[in-house]
């Protein structure tokens, strides 16, 4: 789908994209918190620096809680679940396939999901699909 097409789907979980949806859990056990909660384990975590993910790629056991947190100071990322083509002229096109979506993520903002099934969950963000993917095996 297109970049704006893939902005409306994703709206479409948080119809209200401000404060309001925040903190609220989203089906399949994903959750949003500001900073302040408890620290994840830091193996079950991923943390969003320098327009990466770091790590990109995370190994986990089936019921872990993972967790990203943003720490790009004065920039906006998702953790988007899917995958990003690109063809052979250097496009990218992303296809979301609904598992998670954390919406806009500003500076110091969370987001957690509990991977309950095993296998393998690629993600990106939505804003620097081009760069930003990253993915989540599930033991
Ligand atoms: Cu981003």
């Amino acid at each position: 789908v297109t970049y704006l097409v893939q902005r409306v789907l994703a709206a479409t979980g948080c119809l209200v994209l401000a404060v309001g949806c925040a903190d609220k859990a989203q089906p399949g056990g994903a959750s949003r918190t500001a900073d302040g909660s408890s620290s994840p384990k830091s193996r079950d975590a991923v943390s969003i620096r320098l327009v990466a993910f770091s790590p990109p790629k995370l190994e986990v056991d089936a019921g872990a809680k993972v967790t990203w947190t943003q720490g790009d100071k004065g920039s906006v990322h998702t953790v988007t679940s899917g995958t990003v083509d690109d063809d052979a002229t250097g496009a990218t096109t992303s296809q979301s396939d609904g598992t998670f979506d954390s919406g806009e993520l500003r500076e110091n903002e969370r987001f957690s999901f509990t991977f309950l099934q095993p296998g393998t969950y690629p993600y990106f963000c939505a804003i620097h699909q081009a760069t930003m993917r990253g993915e989540v095996t599930v033991r």
